[in-house]
């Protein structure tokens, strides 16, 4: 079965040797190819990567929002405020095969920046890399607080300080924009960012709007999940040899997402995967209202169990399992190479 494991990387022939450490060539747990369904054998990284080593744990990720420090201005309005540093960091991706990433605060993706319409939002970014970095926030904001060249490109060893309104609501994200673009992406700089809608600016739907935003009775009930949808291109061919969400291929199949079943989940979506003109989510067993950018209370797509996204699209996914045996429940890419190289999940409903 080693030759279908090796057939099955083909594409990404010069990684080489690197896959066949990684795909534990020879090991109990090459077996046949992957499937639907197929939850052990399934081909798979073997080992586990060491998540305290790398500082981040895609488990935790799903969950961690940074909301920043809170305070209040002279006009009584709320200020978030974040000290974000740009940090080069090697991280292990796949067991035994390390990246050299440039992150955000030394982890892939970035924090999951979360606030409320309306706020005033400060974001210190420290470029502590070898490499000019920015912020570029998706969002409404001046020119001055793109994040592009010309407006906030920070050289290593200095500052430049966000500033701008929370708005639009929406699942958006950040991502840095120094040239050349696609490398400061798929190196690793980017991130989910959250803004809830303050129920008291939408009379008309208070009730969708306070469930969508965190702190209130109506949020408390919500199983909330980040889940950016990335890749690595390992030997820098312009090709991703590994895909994932939050980082770590097959994470969430050797530690399940845990929901309890009689509560409605949420899922902030993102796709910022370098190098594939596209990426998707695929739920099995299930449907799921979605909301594309997270810009509207009401769905913009309603039962669907599949959604297509290009880089920097994303969404709002909601579904429950109230009506489900309790089990395992499988979620990927529905393109099966993404799938086979990591993009592979479980949620384990109680
Ligand atoms: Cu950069």
């Amino acid at each position: 079965m080693l030759l279908d494991l090796r057939a099955l990387v083909s594409r990404r022939a010069t990684l080489g040797g690197l896959i066949a450490g990684a795909f534990g060539a020879g090991t109990a747990r090459a077996a046949a190819p992957a499937e639907h369904g197929a939850h052990e054998g399934a081909n798979r990284t073997v080992g586990r990567v060491d998540h305290a080593k790398n500082g981040f744990d895609p488990s935790a990720v799903l969950t961690d929002f940074d909301y920043g420090a809170v305070s209040t201005d002279p006009d009584g309005r709320t200020v978030r405020e974040w000290v974000v540093t740009a940090v080069d960091r090697e991280i292990e991706v796949a067991p035994g095969i390390t990246f050299p990433a440039w992150t955000y605060n030394g982890r892939v993706p970035g924090p999951s920046f979360r606030c409320v319409e309306g706020e005033r939002l400060r974001f210190v970014f420290q470029n502590g890399g070898s490499h000019p970095h920015s912020m570029h926030f998706h969002g409404i904001h001046s020119w001055r607080m793109d994040g592009v060249p010309g407006a906030g490109v920070v050289e290593p060893g200095e500052e430049y300080v966000y500033e701008f309104d929370a708005r639009p609501f929406g699942c958006h994200l950040y991502h840095c924009h120094a040239l050349p673009l696609k490398r400061h992406i798929h190196r690793g700089m980017y991130g989910a960012f959250v803004i809830d809608p303050d129920p008291a600016r939408h009379p008309a739907e208070p009730g969708l709007a306070a469930a969508r935003r965190h702190g209130t009775p109506e949020h408390a009930r919500w199983q909330e999940f980040v889940m950016v949808m990335n890749g690595f291109d390992t030997n820098f061919d312009d090709e991703n040899e590994i895909y994932a969400v939050n980082s770590i291929p097959f994470a969430y199949v050797d530690a399940p997402v845990r929901v309890a079943r009689e509560r409605p989940v949420r899922i902030y979506l993102v796709n910022v995967t370098e190098f594939d003109p596209i990426n998707s989510f695929h739920l099995h067993g299930n449907f799921f209202d979605f909301y594309d950018h997270g810009t509207t209370l009401q769905p913009t797509h309603r039962n669907i169990d599949t959604v297509m996204l290009c880089q920097g699209q994303r969404g709002i996914l909601e579904f429950g399992y109230a009506e489900h045996e309790p089990g395992l429940y499988m979620f990927h890419a529905h393109q099966s190479e993404f799938a086979e190289l990591g993009w592979m999940s479980h949620f384990e409903v109680t």
